[in-house]
């Protein structure tokens, strides 16, 4: 039988590599897309035009504010498997739009979890929870750390993760919430400080500009590839039993150090091309973040393997062929 799957967020860095993974699985995949007055289709649609995708990929209009749009995307997919990837991810602006941040993405997951309980209650749910939620707390994190979130994406998120915990034990649903370290790739949104910086490197090489402007460059983020990430998520939700797991590679790097790879694999001084203003500070950091995965090594055998090294060339390389057309 060919497995259903429905992945909110099918546009984003996550869900475009989520759904690769699942059709090369043989999956049917359902995607959720945002209605806007612009195509933002560009990580799916090479995906979604594919020939051998034909029929086997199909994206539904729907928002993570409208319950309606949730009720009428579960109903018309009827997925064995859920994956709730869609949400305002960026933490600085949520610092903006607190409001709309905890509409999509804590009151979302539960419009969807309710959809879910109330039209597939046997589907299995994936929640993408994040490291965010630890904020303050020293590091190594894992699945019992206590939460201290710093920004209302955080706060929005840990909402979201205890609601997922919240209709497993009250209602028996097969849901998960996976706390995904920060991961990245060629395809991570631009504002975002590991392609902020790949994208200034790869403009800089070629004569279009001389500098990048950043905020904190003190803070440590445990980077992995996002490729390797969604097959965790995906092994989360076959498993016997539900469970929340971390993902994290186990290595914390600061940004400044993240800045020094990406510029040294062109052969560039980062300290010559970095300024930094306090403009892209936020109102309170998380300082450092660096997982503990090892129940999931031990449970589901996923292990990250690319360094942040190496997610710094290949994110730069593609940043150059880009350029380059
Ligand atoms: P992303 O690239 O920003 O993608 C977010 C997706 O959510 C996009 O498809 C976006 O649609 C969609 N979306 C936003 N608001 C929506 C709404 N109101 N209704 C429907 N769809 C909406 O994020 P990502 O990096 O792939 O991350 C995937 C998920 O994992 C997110 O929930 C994120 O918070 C979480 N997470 C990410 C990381 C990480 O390091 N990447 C770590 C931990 C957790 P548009 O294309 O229309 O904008
Ligand atoms: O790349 P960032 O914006 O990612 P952040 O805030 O860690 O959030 C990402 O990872 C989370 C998992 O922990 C996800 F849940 C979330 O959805 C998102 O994917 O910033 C990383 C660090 C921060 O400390 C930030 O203050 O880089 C610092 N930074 C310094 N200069 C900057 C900049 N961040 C951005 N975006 N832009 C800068 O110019």
């Amino acid at each position: 039988m060919t497995k259903r799957a429905l992945i909110t967020g099918i546009t984003g860095q996550d869900g475009s590599y989520l759904a690769e993974l699942l059709l090369e699985k043989g999956y049917e995949v359902h995607g959720l897309v945002r209605r806007s007055s612009s195509f933002n289709r560009g990580r799916i649609d090479p995906i979604y035009l594919d020939p051998a995708n034909q029929g086997r990929l199909t994206l539904h209009y729907g928002d993570m504010t409208d319950s309606t749009s949730l009720i009428n995307v579960v109903r018309e997919s009827r997925p064995d498997e859920v994956y709730n990837l869609a949400a305002q991810s960026h933490v600085a602006v949520s610092f903006e739009m607190p409001e709309y941040t905890a509409s999509a993405d804590a009151m979302g997951a539960i419009r969807l979890l309710e959809a879910l309980r109330q039209n597939a209650p046997e589907a299995r749910f994936y929640q993408a929870s994040t490291s965010e939620m630890f904020g303050l707390t020293p590091p190594p994190q894992h699945e019992d750390t206590h939460f201290h979130p710093r920004s209302p994406y955080g706060a929005a998120k840990l909402h979201a993760h205890w609601a997922t915990i919240n209709y497993r034990e009250a209602y028996d649903l097969y849901a998960v919430s996976g706390i995904l370290f920060n991961h990245e790739s060629p395809r991570r949104g631009e504002s975002f400080v590991t392609r902020k910086i790949t994208r200034a490197v790869a403009a800089i090489t070629a004569g279009r500009a001389t500098s990048v402007t950043l905020g904190n460059l003190d803070a440590v983020r445990d980077w992995g590839y996002a490729k390797e990430y969604v097959e965790g998520m995906w092994r989360m939700l076959q498993q016997d039993v539900p469970g929340d797991y971390v993902l994290a590679t186990g290595v914390g790097t600061t940004v400044r150090d993240f800045a020094e790879m990406a510029f040294s694999h062109v052969g560039l001084d980062w300290r010559e091309h970095v300024e930094t203003d306090a403009r892209f500070e936020r109102p309170s950091e998380v300082p450092e973040l660096l997982g503990d995965a090892s129940r999931a090594a031990a449970e589901l055998g996923w292990k990250a393997t690319t360094t942040v090294r190496q997610l710094a060339g290949l994110m730069v390389d593609t940043d150059i062929a880009l350029l380059q057309g």
